[in-house]
């Protein structure tokens, strides 16, 4: 397993094909530095690629997921630094990650952090998670997605409240809001995403990879577009063998064998 400074990553042994990320800047509240935004972009590539993971997840301390970007790294930054930095590329990295990725959130999940838990595909939260867009504090704006992912989520009304107000969210407020799957006591949250992670990585790969893709779509398109992009990998998937065996073995009354082909 490679080594990295600013992040942790290890297949645990108990759940089967999965890849587990930890964001690891405690004495920065896991804040994002570039080194951290390399390593995360470069580990998710590697799960990703790795045929014997099939679904990923991400966290990061019982205190933080992460208090957001490095804010003593960006005080003078011109906006050509901002653009040219890794950030960028980090969120358009999770973006593209072909396999699930889950985040298990505990603390404070702020700013570029509470963006990096909506850009992943389900998030389990412990009873101490806090979502927040603390951005207006430091004279600028949620810039990784945040007005966009947390106004679909929990709506306009409540969206103008944290982006606007700091207003943060409990998690339980953001369960009853629909932006987090589930809400686990602290000592549990990390075992129910890694859980929920094998779960899903025992599926059929392909079928998985292309349900993703369509959930997203639903979220990042107008329906008749999103709806005929989900209709077309409906019918390539009756061209995978995962398709004939899943079929043939509900109909022998036995679990299917994937080969993810
Ligand atoms: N950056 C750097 N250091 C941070 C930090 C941050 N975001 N958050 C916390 N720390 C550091 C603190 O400075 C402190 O360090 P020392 O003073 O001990 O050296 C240590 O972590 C512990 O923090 P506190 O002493 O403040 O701990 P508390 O428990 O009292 O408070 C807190 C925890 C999370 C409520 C507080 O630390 C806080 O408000 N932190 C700032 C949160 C914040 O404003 N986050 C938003 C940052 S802006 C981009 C896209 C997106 C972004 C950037 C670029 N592009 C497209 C290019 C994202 C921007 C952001 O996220």
């Amino acid at each position: 397993m490679t080594e990295y400074s600013t992040i942790i990553t290890e297949i645990p042994a108990d759940y089967s094909r999965v890849g587990l990320i930890r964001l690891n800047r405690p004495k920065a509240l896991n804040a994002f530095n570039s080194t951290l935004m390399q390593e995360l972009a470069g580990a998710l590539n590697d799960f990703d690629a790795d045929e014997d993971i099939g679904a990923i997840v991400i966290t990061g301390s019982e205190r933080a997921f992460a208090a957001g970007a490095d804010i003593k790294d960006m005080t003078g930054a011109s906006p050509v630094d901002m653009l040219q930095r890794e950030h960028l590329s980090l969120f358009d990295k999770i973006r593209g990650v072909k396999k699930p990725v889950i985040a298990a959130v505990s603390g404070w999940a702020l700013g570029g952090g509470s963006e990096l838990a909506m850009s992943c595909d389900m998030i389990v939260a412990s009873e101490n998670a806090r979502f927040g867009q603390p951005e207006i504090n430091l004279g600028i704006i949620p810039g990784a997605g945040g007005t966009q992912r947390l106004t679909r989520a929990v709506g306009k009304a409540l969206a103008m409240e944290v982006i606007l107000n700091d207003r943060t969210l409990t998690a339980q407020e953001a369960l009853n809001y629909g932006l987090v799957n589930r809400v686990m006591p602290i000592e549990l949250y990390l075992e129910e995403a890694l859980k929920l992670a094998a779960e899903v990585a025992a599926r059929a790969p392909i079928a998985i990879r292309l349900a993703k893709e369509a959930v997203n779509q639903a979220y990042e398109t107008f329906l008749r577009e999103g709806v005929a992009d989900e209709r077309r990998a409906f019918y390539f998937l009756f061209s995978t063998e995962d398709q004939k065996e899943g079929m043939q073995a509900f109909i022998e009354k036995r679990p299917p064998e994937w080969k993810g082909k």
